[in-house]
């Protein structure tokens, strides 16, 4: 396989990829091997700023970190999106950083490559490059450093080139699957400037969750984040959790079941405002189990229809996705309908039963009826 030659990564007073999945981290350090036919980008959610409408993510690279030994210009930068897909417009990298990760988990920026600044000049000489994909949204940092020496590096510690990348949350997936470049290299003669090759092509990131309750990262818990629990599968019956499933076991017990469904109706009450957790029934989620969320799901027409694949809204409280008597039945044995009579309050099958049917006759008659 073609090693890389010396002309790809250099930043600053240079830093070069090291081999991502080498194992012996501190050789690959000391002499990168670039055998991998790709390497990838480590990707964190990093949090969210509300008052911009801002999430934060943290890019890491692994590399080669060459100390300047006399006063040098470092210069790197990102390139997102193509012509084809481009960044929205709310994408901005923010800041770069050089630093150790270690092992420990104790992580460090180096010191002298503090003080990174958006370079409108580099952003450009980005745009210039072997290399640069043509419409991509290219964001350049410089920052003068100062000779030094560098630290000494644990085995399994790894010098990284880092940018604070931002965006609107709703423009998620315009950001990911995106296609990004990697630029770095320095002012110094032998060094310039140079976008990464043999490098991950896309950007990846984990969806951003700023509530537990928030599923399907809208910033909003309510109804989908229910519907995308259902979606996973037969939670009335439960089944184990995977890693890309994990999100949805909150009570984290490893499988997903109605146990979660339990503490998604708490989480999500409390982050809505409300004192207390949704109870079945409340179709509508609006705090309340009463006669609108019977009207609402009544109006779905699919009561003991058989008909698979209805959802919290439509009436499937209990997540075997029919809406059928058990889910009434549950949906009342709560003894939180708002209005309950005497018969409503303990519910039994054989009274309760004719009741709603009749009510929901009553709204199916009421919507034929001509206006
Ligand atoms: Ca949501
Ligand atoms: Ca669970
Ligand atoms: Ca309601
Ligand atoms: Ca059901």
């Amino acid at each position: 396989m073609r090693l890389l030659t010396q002309d790809i990564l250099l930043m600053v007073t240079v830093i070069s990829l090291a081999n991502f999945f080498m194992a012996d981290v501190a050789r690959c350090c000391t002499t990168p091997s670039f055998s991998s036919p790709e390497i990838e980008i480590e990707v964190e959610f990093e949090g969210y700023d509300d008052v911009r409408d801002r999430v934060i993510y943290k890019i890491e690279v692994e590399a080669e970190v060459m100390a300047p030994t006399q006063l040098a210009t470092c210069q790197c930068g990102v390139n997102l999106g193509s012509t084809n897909f481009q960044a929205p417009d709310s994408f901005s990298v923010i800041n770069a950083v050089v630093g150790v990760s270690k092992d420990d988990g104790d992580d460090f920026d180096l010191e002298a490559f503090d003080g990174f600044e958006v370079d409108e000049g580099v952003s450009t000489q980005i745009s210039t490059l072997r290399g640069f994909r043509p419409g991509g949204k290219s964001f350049g940092f410089s920052s003068a450093v100062e000779a030094f020496s560098l630290p000494p590096l644990q085995p399994e510690d790894a010098y990284v080139l880092g940018f604070l990348l931002e965006f609107d949350p709703d423009d998620f997936d315009r950001v990911n699957g995106n296609a990004i470049q990697f630029a770095a290299g320095s002012n110094e003669p032998g060094h310039p400037l140079n976008i990464f090759r043999n490098y991950q092509a896309t950007l990846q990131l984990p969806r951003f969750q700023l509530n537990e309750c928030d599923f399907n990262s809208d910033l909003a818990c309510d109804v989908d984040d229910i519907n995308a629990l259902y979606r996973l599968g037969p939670i009335d019956r439960g089944f184990d959790r995977t890693d890309s499933t994990e999100r949805y076991d909150l009570n984290g017990d490893d499988r997903i079941s109605l146990l979660d469904l339990d503490e998604w109706l708490e989480k999500a009450a409390d982050y809505n405002g409300f004192d207390s957790p949704y109870v079945f029934g409340d179709a509508n989620l609006d705090g309340n189990f009463d006669s609108s969320d019977l009207v609402q799901v009544f109006q779905y027409s699919q009561y003991e229809n058989g008909r698979r694949g209805q959802t919290w809204e439509t009436g499937d409280w209990n997540g075997d996705e029919l809406f059928d008597s058990s889910d009434l039945i549950r949906a009342f044995q709560t003894g939180r309908y708002e209005k309950q009579s005497d018969i409503l309050a303990i519910p039994e099958p054989t009274t309760l039963l004719p009741v709603l049917l009749a009510f929901g006759w009553c709204v199916s008659w009421r919507r034929r009826t001509p206006v």
